[in-house]
């Protein structure tokens, strides 16, 4: 067995976007093309000697070929030690603990996260660093500098490694050591919950159903909630982690997960529903009809974290992406804690959660988490609305209903254009920019804008800006229009809209969401010539 360098030459756009390098899996079979990238990432990290680095996917398409493709690279870097998830398998959130619990040096997760499986389906990989949390964009930024700038690539012609069963081999002079994927992080969650109140709770007859969406939450809801806490044989349905998730989008969300929103809605239907994505890292709330915005999800969460026994001590700060509803801000006002407001990425969170700033972070794309690990964490948002709803005694229903009338209700509502033409998309984003100044101080179909500009962020722990992450348009009442361009599609741009409206008196708190935010679709519409400029008369996706 020896080690080979083989020449390759540059792959254009092989820039990570939100969430890592995410394309067509046809892409991504390219000779050369998941070597060139890998290359480039090791290339990044320098000396690996003594390093342990953490593997695991979640089992999509192409998920097997590529792991064995990384383990014969890092074996030809002089990794010294591999932590590889069973079969290959590692949910996201399992990376982030593993890297934590096993001070590994940092680790590689293949993902495309939602993005449909299969082999006409979308592949992804991304490096986390030691803190366990997605790259920052200084490392993303090299990676992709190296990836324009390579040669070759360097790679073990020693043959597959099983990886089947849990124990330890060798690769070239490389310990591969195939782990369990649930262990670690299913002890985890039984330090911050309350098991025993969960358990106590299914003992009496509560009634869930947990949607895996075919993907790689199965096997850990599988283990907590069936194994560990009791809940009926039955409870985690299309639990089977699939190469192609059967066919179906795996993204925890009402349009995606009709089956279990149906479920829910249905005479006899269970107390509680969720659901998660592909690689496990999102999550949808659902009780007996409704479906809780994953922007409420957080502020509800933050206003009743100490019933858990993790967070008993209480949090000291919530941060959550720009577009996401500004529901959490009113519970961290009302708890004299900060609430800070990032860029749409979970890295962005990293900083914040290190410099312990934040304990809960969420978006509105289906993601909350805190800092027990670095990544967000669809399981661990399941168990805390588990928890609330083992404590307390109360539903999913009057969780929401009480917390609206305490705090008033932020409606909510994402309208997405997907596969649009990415040049009339840019377009449309650079003609929103040129009108920003003149906004501000309008009146528009009966608000008033206060404020109108292009996102910029500014790190409160290493000072780096970001800039251009969304045009915002915010009415004088709190009301906002928030447009960006979305960085994990894999077909043209998908243009996403996103539309709050507050409401604090609670005898307007039962309206048709769309209804509720209709003015400002209207002005959305209008400011932006969406319809014109792109030819799309309604939005693919409405969540
Ligand atoms: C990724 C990021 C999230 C982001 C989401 C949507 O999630 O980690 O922070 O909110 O993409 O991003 P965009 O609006 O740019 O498509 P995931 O679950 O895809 O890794």
């Amino acid at each position: 067995m020896t080690i080979q360098t083989v020449a390759t030459k540059p792959f254009a756009g092989q820039r990570p976007g939100t969430s890592g390098l995410r394309k067509k899996v046809t892409e991504f079979q390219q000779p050369g093309y998941l070597e060139n990238f890998v290359e480039a990432i090791f290339q990044t990290l320098g000396n690996l000697s003594g390093r342990t680095l953490v593997l695991g996917g979640d089992g999509r398409f192409f998920n097997r070929n590529a792991i064995q493709t990384i383990l014969h690279m890092a074996a030809a870097h002089g990794v010294a030690r591999m932590l590889v998830g069973r079969g290959g398998i590692l949910s996201t959130p399992a990376v982030s603990c593993v890297i934590r619990k096993r001070a590994a040096f940092g680790g590689i997760v293949l993902s495309a996260s939602h993005n449909p499986g299969g082999p006409d389906g979308d592949f992804g990989i991304k490096y986390n660093i030691e803190n366990g949390g997605p790259a920052p964009e200084k490392i993303t930024e090299a990676i992709f500098a190296n990836t324009q700038a390579i040669s070759s690539y360097r790679i073990s012609d020693a043959p597959a490694v099983d990886l089947d069963d849990v124990k330890i081999t060798t690769l070239e002079a490389m310990q591969v050591e195939v782990i369990d994927p649930v262990a670690d992080y299913a002890e985890l969650m039984g330090r911050l919950f309350d098991f025993d109140a969960i358990r106590a709770l299914f003992a009496r007859g509560f009634t869930m159903k947990f949607d895996g969406m075919s993907a790689v939450s199965g096997p850990y809801a599988r283990a907590i909630l069936e194994g560990m806490l009791g809940a009926p044989a039955g409870t985690v349905i299309n639990g089977e982690p699939l190469e192609d998730f059967g066919g179906h989008h795996p993204d925890p969300n009402p349009v995606n997960a009709a089956e279990l929103i149906a479920l829910m809605s249905a005479p006899g239907a269970p107390d509680f529903g969720a659901a998660s994505d592909g690689d496990a890292d999102r999550n949808m709330i659902v009780g007996r009809s409704i479906a809780v915005t994953p922007s409420d999800s957080l502020a509800i969460i933050a206003a009743n974290a100490r019933v858990a026994p993790g967070y008993a001590a209480g949090i000291k700060g919530i941060a959550r992406s720009m577009p996401t509803s500004r529901a959490a801000d009113r519970v961290a006002e009302a708890l004299g804690i900060d609430c800070f407001e990032t860029p749409t990425g979970w890295k962005y969170f990293g900083n914040l959660m290190d410099a312990g700033l934040v304990t809960l972070c969420g978006e509105e794309s289906y993601g909350t988490g805190s800092d027990h690990v670095r990544e967000k964490d669809g399981l661990w948002a399941v168990l805390f609305w588990l928890n609330m709803l083992a404590s307390t005694g109360k539903s999913v229903e009057q969780l929401v209903g009480e917390h609206w009338a305490r705090f008033g209700r932020n409606y909510y509502s994402r309208h997405d254009y997907e596969a649009v033409d990415a040049t009339a998309a840019d377009a449309m984003m650079a003609a929103l920019r040129e009108k920003l100044p003149n906004l501000a101080g309008q009146a528009l179909g009966g608000f008033r804008v206060a404020q109108a500009d292009d996102f910029v962020y500014t790190d409160p722990v290493d000072k780096s800006i970001a800039s251009r992450q969304g045009v915002r348009i915010i009415m004088t009442d709190g009301s906002r229009i928030v447009f960006r361009l979305s960085g994990t599609g894999t077909e043209g741009a998908t243009i996403r809209v996103y539309l709050e409206r507050y409401e604090a008196d609670p005898s307007r708190h039962a309206l048709d969401t769309q209804q509720a935010l209709s003015g400002l679709v209207a002005i959305a519409d209008g400011v932006s010539e969406l319809h014109q400029r792109t030819g799309r008369q309604a939005p693919s996706v409405i969540t």
